[in-house]
């Protein structure tokens, strides 16, 4: 079984019901568990035009492959009613596999981890919730790019699981 972490971000309809139901999707899948969930996070788009975005970050456990999963997230985005008019454009949901036990690759299709990890507060936020020790081996602790990425406006939502959320946290409070 591997371990993979999933990340999710969208900025069209209501994206933190699209979020909860795409990760009930995921849940229905026999090949794959989910080990945990972070909570919302509204963030500034980063490098992209439109709204905030709500993010959040899954962990699953899995037998499928790297490329198995892949096919798995694309499916549930189309399910979800994702377009790509251009990069980056605003979407509905997008899904994307933010690493694969400790596989490296870099492929056209699946670079491995996600290439931008490290410079996403989005990313990096609710991840180190719920893997406050993440690690990588070529990148080491995930904590220490916290600071790198402190200026990317990012606010932590009310979740009904915990009370973690009733106030905004910047990027350097993650916990
Ligand atoms: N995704 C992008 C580009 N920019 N910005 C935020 N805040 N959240 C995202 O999920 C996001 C983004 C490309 O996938
Ligand atoms: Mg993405
Ligand atoms: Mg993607």
């Amino acid at each position: 079984m591997a371990r993979a972490f999933i990340g999710f971000g969208g900025n069209i309809g209501d994206t933190r019901q699209i979020i909860t139901d795409a990760i009930i999707c995921l849940a229905q899948r026999r090949e794959l568990q989910i080990l945990a969930k972070s909570c919302f996070y509204q963030s500034a788009p980063l490098q992209a035009t439109g709204g905030d975005y709500i993010n959040a970050v899954i962990e699953i456990e899995t037998e499928l492959s790297p490329y198995g999963l892949l096919h798995v997230c694309q499916a549930v985005e189309q399910e979800f009613g994702r377009e790509r008019p251009y990069a980056n454009a605003p979407r509905t949901i997008d899904l994307d596999i933010l690493s694969f036990e400790g596989i490296s690759q870099e492929d056209t299709k699946l670079t491995l981890p996600h290439p931008r990890i490290i410079e996403r507060s989005f990313v990096l936020l609710p991840l180190l919730e719920i893997a406050p020790d993440f690690f990588l081996p070529k990148l080491g602790e995930l904590k220490a790019y916290l600071p790198q990425v402190a200026d990317q406006r990012i606010e932590k939502l009310a979740c009904r699981n915990c009370s973690c959320g009733e106030k905004a946290v910047s990027s350097q409070s993650a916990h």
